[in-house]
C-alpha cells in the first residue's frame, strides 16, 4: 500500500471518501454516493415499489393538504420569495405545491437543488412543459454547497427538505445540518421538512428490502460506481444487500455484505482492501421519528414547529418550522 500523497493526481472527493471509509473499522461509505445517474434512476423505481410507503404517504399529505401547506410555507408578508428545495429529485410531490403557489398568484422562483445532473435535467424539462409560467433557477450541487449558497441568498425564502432525506443523517450530522439550515432563516422564512414516522417495524424493514430486489440493486450500484469511477475490481456476485430496523433507535441500517473472504484493488487509491467472509460495509442510515422527537429536534436547532401535516395512517409527517 502506498499513501495517497505518493499518487501523482489529486484524489477526487469520492476517492478520498472511499479511502477514509474503507480504512476504518467497521468499514463505511456514505449513501450520498448512491446518486449517480443510475442510482437516481433506481431510486425513482424504489419510490414506486409497493413496499416503499414514504413517497406515497408524503404525496397523500400534499394532495390532501396542499393549499394549507403552501399557505403555511409562504414567507410571512406575502412578498416575493424563493422556494428552495434541497434534494429535489423528480419533484413530483413538489409540483403539487408549485401548482398551489401558482394558483394563489404568488411571486416566487423555484430553486431546486440536486446532486444528480440527470435528475435535474429531467425535472426542469418537465416543469417547462407542465408549468410554462413558472420561474425556475436550478442548482446542481451537494448539500454542503447548497447550504453555503442558501446563506448568501438575499430575500425571503421557503425551504423544502422533503422525502425523509433528513433520516439519512446520523444524529450528530443531523443536528449540525439543521443548524446550518436554520442559521440563514429570517423570522419570516419557513422551512418544511418531511419525516418518516415510527410504525410497525416489519413494514419499515420491508420498505428497505423489497421483494423485487430494487433496493438491493440500488445499494450494490455503489460498488458499480466505484468500479467505474475509481477503476476498482469489486466482484458484484460476491456482495449482498442486507438491511435491519431497530425500533429502539429508530434507525434502518443498510449494509453491503462480503459473502466470501476477498480483496479489492482500487487503483485510483493505489490500495488493496481486505474483506473477511461476511464482513460488512455500512452504506446507509434511514432514521424514523416520533412527533415529540421532531419538536425536540426543532428546539435543539433554535426553530419552532409552526404546523404539522400527516397522512390518514400517520405514516409520515410534513412539518413547517420557523426561526
Ligand atoms: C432518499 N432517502 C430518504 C431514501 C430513504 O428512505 O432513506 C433512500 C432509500 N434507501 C433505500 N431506499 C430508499
Amino acid at each position: 500500500m502506498s499513501s495517497s500523497s505518493t499518487l501523482s493526481r489529486p484524489l477526487s472527493a469520492l476517492a478520498q471518501h472511499v479511502a477514509t471509509g474503507l480504512r476504518q473499522t467497521p468499514k463505511a461509505l456514505s449513501s450520498m454516493y448512491f446518486y449517480d445517474d443510475a442510482g437516481s434512476r433506481l431510486f425513482q423505481q424504489i419510490m414506486a415499489l409497493p413496499e416503499y410507503y414514504p413517497t406515497r404517504a408524503e404525496f397523500a399529505i400534499f394532495e390532501e393538504h396542499g393549499a394549507a401547506i403552501a399557505a403555511a410555507l409562504r414567507p410571512a408578508g406575502n412578498g416575493p420569495f424563493a422556494l428552495v428545495e434541497l434534494g429535489a429529485g423528480d419533484g413530483s410531490k413538489t409540483k403539487v405545491l408549485l401548482r398551489e403557489f401558482l394558483r394563489a398568484d404568488a411571486d416566487f422562483t423555484y430553486a431546486p437543488v440536486d446532486i444528480s445532473a440527470g435528475a435535474m435535467t429531467g425535472l426542469v424539462d418537465g416543469l417547462k412543459q407542465e408549468m410554462p409560467g413558472l420561474r425556475v433557477a436550478p442548482v446542481v450541487s451537494d448539500y454542503a454547497t447548497a447550504l453555503r449558497q442558501l446563506g448568501s441568498r438575499p430575500g425571503s425564502k421557503g425551504v423544502l427538505f422533503l422525502g425523509s432525506n433528513i433520516g439519512n443523517f446520523a444524529p450528530a450530522d443531523r443536528l449540525s445540518f439543521l443548524r446550518q439550515l436554520a442559521a440563514p432563516l429570517a423570522p419570516a422564512d419557513r422551512l418544511l421538512i418531511g419525516f418518516d414516522l415510527q410504525k410497525d417495524p416489519r413494514r419499515i424493514r420491508a420498505a428497505y428490502d423489497d421483494s423485487q430486489g430494487v433496493t438491493a440493486a440500488f445499494n450494490l450500484n455503489l460498488l458499480t460506481r466505484l468500479n467505474r469511477e475509481l477503476d476498482a475490481d469489486f466482484d458484484l456476485a460476491s456482495w449482498q444487500h442486507f438491511t435491519d430496523y431497530n425500533p429502539l433507535s429508530g434507525a434502518v441500517r443498510s449494509y453491503l455484505v462480503s459473502t466470501r473472504a476477498q480483496q479489492v484493488r482500487i487503483p485510483a487509491l493505489d490500495e488493496t482492501f481486505q474483506f473477511t467472509a461476511w464482513e460488512v460495509i455500512h452504506t446507509e442510515n434511514s432514521y424514523k421519528f416520533t412527533l415529540p422527537q421532531i419538536e425536540e429536534l426543532a428546539a435543539q436547532v433554535g426553530l419552532r414547529v409552526v404546523d404539522t401535516f400527516t397522512d390518514a395512517d400517520a405514516d409520515f409527517a410534513d412539518v413547517v418550522m420557523a426561526a
